[in-house]
């Protein structure tokens, strides 16, 4: 056990951490996750005209930076691992002590016009920022209270108007992150982790709403020129009628600024994915978003040195293009305003890539595949194909099926270089050639010219004798199991997740995978799964044609029960190479795998790999 907890505060927190994610008061009740977690068709979606740049700029910056940047990580001398700016939460940090801590607060070294430079040297077109977080205190002048960085710090500056101005000035377009729901000092606000004033009701709630968030929200859309979003956050809890209310203020004052899905209430011009979800297959929403980090927590902590590489931040806004999302980026400033040396140089490296290969990012359509591939991914604009290729192939080979259409040229878009490529029938095969002895940006594209839009009609996972492939659990069709999602946190709020085949019920149960072979021949097949101590000895059946294997899984073991972080013990996932498997044939196909022999429930399936066995 944590010493700093004991029992009752870590139940507490973890009861009060899952109530203010939007889905979790439901979680157990077992339906689509997706929903929940707000990953659903909005009914206002994709109505908006603002939608067009939404989705043709792909790219945004998002900046955690408020109070709880100055402590880093750090309470009286105690570091709290986990995302920082939930600090006031984690370290149980009085409401008096939290709003005095503000006099600490000094942005010396915080110049606006320099990071809006940043954020268009790294290629990104908006900027939101936190201009109230869950901590309630205002990055900005507002005359409905005390706790603003112009009242209640030393330096007075109104830093959302300096970022507005150098967003006016450079024109980048400008977001507020503003935290309707939780406000932590406000006596009737979502969370307060204060003392509630007597006679309290959760009724109140109206109070805190109407007196600060509806004023709030007002200047924000009135003092700052053009506002293109406004970016809420952790409605779960709240009546939808605050959200009609919200919705209804930026239709008053600015009709063209969108808002994200997290307002509530199934309110929203656009859906913002679960935190740091690069979705594996295109996903249901209309237009939609990724939050992202450079490295784990939002805001700055002194410990957090896992910085994204450029490569892997490139590759991310890719995946995420090419599955139609958009992307948003976070960076953390330390109290003073400045960004870590870090942050700053993977997005000026990254940036360098996203500028000169804008053609294949902005305003593309995504890929024509509803999955990406080991080697990269694709994305589109009108009879252009992009190939993003993450990682070189073996030969210098890739092979793509069923485009539908004919190909007429192909080039590497960095220098226009000619592209080998023979299509033969309903193949298409590229030659990138040796990858050796040339100068290569980050990730090379081919730019494929096509006589008209590929028409992709086969969505089973490609099989392609070059390069691994993956079936995921989503991808399943299921029989007598199912597919479920699974949240956790490894530090505080850094969520991880996967979805898993589980609850085998029976011996007949089942999940079989569409598969499009390119190339008959062996492959390795590997799987990832988790597996508890009763469901340890299970058979299994992995069947394609006339071929099939058999193997045995063990439990995976799990995470210690007693974590260090609050939450339910957790299965740890495995991956095992079960062997060689033979498809004779090519063409559309059907892989299944299905229990022998079933102890328990059975595995928890994350995945199978087949990788062209030589
Ligand atoms: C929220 C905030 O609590 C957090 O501090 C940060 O600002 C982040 C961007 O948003 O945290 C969430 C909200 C929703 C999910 C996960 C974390 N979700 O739906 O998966």
């Amino acid at each position: 056990m944590n010493k700093y907890h004991t029992p009752f505060t870590v139940c507490a927190a973890v009861v009060s951490l899952l109530l203010s994610f939007p889905a979790f008061a439901s979680a157990e009740k077992e339906k689509g996750m997706d929903e929940m977690w707000g990953e659903e068709k909005l009914s206002t979606t994709g109505q908006h005209p603002g939608l067009k740049w939404f989705e043709d700029d792909k790219y945004a910056m998002f900046i955690h930076w408020g109070l709880y940047s100055e402590m880093g990580g750090v309470w009286k001398g105690e570091t709290y691992y986990g995302i920082g700016e939930w600090i006031m939460h984690m370290a149980e940090i009085p409401v008096d002590e939290y709003k005095a801590y503000a006099k600490n607060f000094n942005p010396d070294k915080f110049d606006a016009t320099e990071l809006v430079k940043l954020a268009k040297a790294a290629g990104m077109k908006t900027i939101v920022i936190t201009a109230k977080h869950h901590e309630g205190f205002a990055m900005f002048d507002s005359e409905v209270s005390d706790f603003t960085v112009t009242k209640a710090t030393p330096s007075k500056r109104d830093l959302m108007k300096e970022l507005a101005d150098a967003c006016e000035a450079e024109g980048m377009r400008l977001g507020f992150y503003y935290s309707q729901n939780q406000d932590w000092t406000e006596p009737y606000g979502g969370n307060y982790k204060g003392r509630r004033p007597q006679g309290y009701t959760p009724a109140d709630f109206n109070i805190y709403f109407q007196e600060k968030v509806v004023p709030q929200v007002t200047e924000l859309l009135t003092n700052y020129g053009p506002i293109s979003i406004i970016w809420f956050d952790t409605p779960g809890g709240m009546d939808r009628k605050y959200s009609a209310k919200l919705m209804e203020l930026v239709q008053k004052y600015q009709p063209d600024c969108l808002v994200n899905s997290r307002i509530g209430g199934g309110y929203g011009d656009y859906v913002s994915l679960g935190d740091m979800h690069i979705p594996a297959i295109r996903p249901k929403a209309d237009v939609w978003e990724t939050v992202d980090t450079t490295n784990n927590s939002w805001s700055y902590a002194w410990y957090d040195q896992n910085w994204k590489s450029p490569k892997t931040i490139c590759e991310r806004l890719v995946r995420v293009a090419a599955r139609g999302g958009s992307y948003m980026l976070n960076v953390g400033p330390k109290g003073d305003g400045s960004l870590p040396e870090n942050a700053v140089e993977t997005l000026e490296k990254s940036g360098e890539w996203v500028q000169s290969h804008g053609e294949a990012i902005y305003g593309t359509s995504g890929s024509p595949f509803d999955q990406g591939f080991s080697w990269g991914d694709l994305t589109s604009k009108g009879n252009d194909l992009y190939l993003h290729v993450f990682d070189w192939p073996a030969d210098g080979q890739l092979r793509l099926a069923d485009l539908g259409v004919k190909v007429t040229a192909a080039e590497f878009l960095h220098d226009s270089a000619a592209v080998g490529f023979t299509q033969d029938g309903s193949i298409l095969e590229v030659n990138l050639g040796s990858q050796v002895g040339r100068d290569w940006p980050l990730i090379p594209v081919v730019k494929l010219k096509l006589y008209a839009p590929a028409q992709v009609t086969e969505q089973a996972t490609q099989i392609d004798g070059l390069t691994p492939a993956t079936l995921l659990a989503k991808m399943a069709s299921l029989k007598g199991c199912k597919v479920r999602e699974r949240r956790w946190m490894e530090k505080f709020g850094e969520w991880k997740h996967d979805y898993f085949v589980q609850d085998w019920k029976s011996e007949n149960a089942k999940a079989t995978w569409d598969i499009n072979v390119l190339d008959a021949g062996e492959y390795l097949v590997s799987i990832e799964y988790s597996c508890e101590n009763e469901a340890a000895g299970s058979e299994w059946t992995l069947t394609c044609g006339d071929e099939s294997m058999t193997f045995v899984t063990y439990e995976s073991g799990f995470d210690p029960s007693k974590s260090f972080q609050p939450g339910p013990p957790r299965e740890r996932n495995f991956k095992v190479d079960l062997g060689v498997l033979e498809i004779p044939e090519g063409g559309l196909q059907q892989l299944e795998i299905t229990p022998r022999n079933l102890k328990g429930k059975g595995i928890g399936l994350v995945s199978i790999r087949l990788e062209p066995y030589r």
